[in-house]
């Protein structure tokens, strides 16, 4: 196997792996323009396996979107509608509480709630939306609002990000999860989502969250314009974060889907670019624990394949999920977790169910 890395040109990033020496921006470039997948497969499985062995982990989790009412307009997202579009939608309170109620019966440990950015819901809304998740399942973690939501909030309560993160926590937030980072990349952001939060604003929101102890998730969303150069900077800034704070828990690539989006003319991303994706992110974020291959948006096929190529989660059974279904993604958003085990098994992976801040809940 080693021969074939150094036959690839890869000796040297071997090398650097081998000696758990970090990467260059150099060597991630080289890393995502090289096509000879096993090789870098063989060096992301390296670092995958020293620091997970042969745990592959899923939760149990379900997945709110309180409203797809958003004044970003993302060129990439087919989710996000104008308020006065006929999809547009926002679920009161009760209906939040309601989608929780629903699924009591089930062991979700976990409920990811996303909306747009809505122009007018008071911040009272999002406080209450949290007490009242809590008051139907007490123990369920909160994983809120993106570093873009959050700075919205902040906004909203007049309020610094740290004083809103704060209360948000008392009102029960638990962790934040990792989208809106899109690509951080200045040029990216103007052509495909120029009122969004910046990507420095996305790292200090997220910085913030993690200085008062709070864990949160990140993303890339690959697959569209971005050159290789942009997605490594994009991954080093996520690293340099890391080695600030250490907040990060893992690490998702997004497969982007163009169907009903403003850029439906460019070509789904291929499954070589996932695993790449994947692989690339294992081996360059030396300081991020997990990589979580979202069988959502790549499918529960190559999210099992993408086990042996760097990742050790595969996320969830999810249910409901809106982002990826409205963008063409064809994989129905839920998934048994007798399912997910199955997947894992037939990898040769050992399936550890985690909660949110990956404590082992049950291991098979
Ligand atoms: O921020 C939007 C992306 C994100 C499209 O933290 C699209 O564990 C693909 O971040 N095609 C939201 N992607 C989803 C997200 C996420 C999902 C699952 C788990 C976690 C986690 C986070 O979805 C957005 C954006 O980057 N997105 N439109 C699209 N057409």
């Amino acid at each position: 196997m080693e021969q074939m890395v150094v036959a690839a040109g890869l000796g040297d990033i071997l090398d650097k792996v081998k000696a758990g020496e970090r990467l260059s921006n150099e060597d991630g470039v080289r890393l995502y323009k090289t096509n000879d997948i096993l090789a870098l497969g063989y060096l992301a499985n390296l670092v995958r396996e020293r620091l997970n062995g042969d745990r592959a982990y899923f939760i149990y989790n379900q997945h709110v979107n309180y409203s797809n009412i958003c004044t970003n307009l993302c060129k990439f997202c087919a989710f996000g509608k104008d308020k006065e579009s006929p999809q547009a939608y926002e679920m009161t309170v009760d209906q939040v509480k309601a989608k929780v109620r629903e699924r009591l019966a089930e062991p979700i440990t976990e409920v990811h709630v996303v909306g747009g950015i809505h122009p007018d819901l008071p911040y009272q809304y999002y406080l209450d939306m949290l007490r009242g998740i809590k008051e139907v399942r007490p123990e369920i973690h909160i994983q809120a609002f993106t570093c873009v939501e959050i700075a919205h909030l902040a906004e909203l309560a007049g309020k610094s990000v740290t004083e809103t993160l704060k209360e948000l926590v008392a009102a029960g937030l638990g962790s934040i999860p990792g989208g809106g980072a899109e690509v951080f990349s200045p040029r990216i952001r103007q052509r495909t989502c120029e009122k969004k939060l910046s990507g420095e604003g996305w790292l200090e929101v997220a910085k913030a969250a993690h200085r008062l102890g709070l864990k949160s998730n990140a993303t890339m969303l690959y697959g569209h314009i971005e050159t290789m150069e942009e997605r490594v900077e994009h991954l080093a800034a996520l690293r340099e974060a890391q080695d600030e704070t250490g907040g990060f828990l893992t690490f998702i690539p997004l497969a982007f889907h163009p169907k009903n989006t403003e850029m439906h003319d460019l070509a789904k991303t291929s499954g070589l670019d996932d695993l790449k994706n994947i692989a690339v992110a294992r081996c360059f974020l030396d300081n991020f624990a997990h990589i979580k291959a979202y069988w959502v948006m790549i499918g529960p096929k190559l999210a099992q394949v993408a086990l042996s190529f760097g990742a050790d989660d595969v996320d969830g059974t999810v249910k409901e999920e809106l982002i990826t279904h409205m963008a063409g993604g064809e994989t129905g958003g839920t998934m048994a977790d007798t399912e997910l085990i199955r997947l894992i098994l037939d990898a040769g992976r050992k399936p550890v169910e985690r909660d949110t801040l990956y404590n082992v809940i049950r291991e098979y």
